[in-house]
């Protein structure tokens, strides 16, 4: 795993974050380091999936990054026969997560997860991904991830939150114990403005209800990351 050292040195000018090629060469220690519980809560995405993917059922990894979900979904089902289509805009990302995972089951998608055509889903995970959409676009696309679930279906949805300062601040106390500087996480911080923008879990429970989904239930958090279970 190469380790994360972009905003090490002294920038003049911070650039807004993109996942560009320098970005997805260290993603995956970047991810571990910077989420708290992210190890955790990818593993359990899979068991969640795996109960409720019946043989030959559907799912979708929205923002797969380097197919860390859809590994663990993968993992989850063991040899059953499954679809999983898993999709991010970012070329770097999507190029590393079918290098990663050589599996017939998976189709890889370039795509932007506002423009795809949700169909037949037993399951959709969405993890750390909405959290990158602007905000004017989260219900729209919940509407649409609804509409594609089965009756049975269920969405997962993990998301930074705003939270009162005592997380926060925890969350930044995290990022100092995984050897990040005070220079790399106020520049990381400032290249993330505007570009990831979190809402309350309040806002984000309110929200899922609006595009329809009646049962949520908050499964996993860890300081100011959360992970929802919804379903309608
Ligand atoms: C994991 N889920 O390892 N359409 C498609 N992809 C997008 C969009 C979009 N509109 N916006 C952002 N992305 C992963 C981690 S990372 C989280 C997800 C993080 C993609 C983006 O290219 C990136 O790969 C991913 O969403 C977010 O479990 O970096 O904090």
């Amino acid at each position: 795993m190469v380790r994360d050292g972009l905003y090490q040195g002294k920038r003049t000018q911070i650039d807004p974050f993109a996942f560009d090629d320098a970005v997805s060469d260290v993603f995956p220690d970047m991810i571990r380091r910077s989420i708290p519980g992210y190890q955790s809560l990818v593993d359990i995405t899979g068991l969640i999936a795996a109960k409720r993917m019946r043989p030959g059922a559907r799912c979708y990894d929205l923002g797969c990054s380097h197919g860390a979900t859809t590994a663990s979904i993968l993992k989850a089902v063991g040899d059953h026969r499954c679809e999983i289509i898993a999709i991010d805009s970012s070329a770097p990302m999507i190029a590393a997560a079918a290098a990663n995972l050589v599996d017939q089951r998976i189709s890889f998608k370039h795509a932007d997860i506002r423009d795809i055509d949700y169909v037949d889903a037993s399951f959709i995970a969405a993890n750390f991904t909405l959290q990158f959409l602007p905000p004017e676009d989260r219900l729209p696309l919940l509407k649409k991830v609804r509409k594609g679930l089965r009756h049975d279906g269920v969405f997962l949805v993990s998301e930074k939150v705003d939270d009162d300062g005592e997380f926060a601040e925890l969350h930044l106390d995290f990022k100092r114990e995984n050897g990040y500087s005070e220079l790399e996480i106020s520049q990381k911080r400032a290249a993330l403005e505007n570009v990831m923008r979190i809402d309350s879990q309040d806002m984000i429970l309110a929200r899922l209800h609006d595009a329809g989904f009646t049962d949520c239930r908050i499964w996993f958090r860890c300081l100011n990351w959360i992970s929802i279970l919804a379903a309608s």
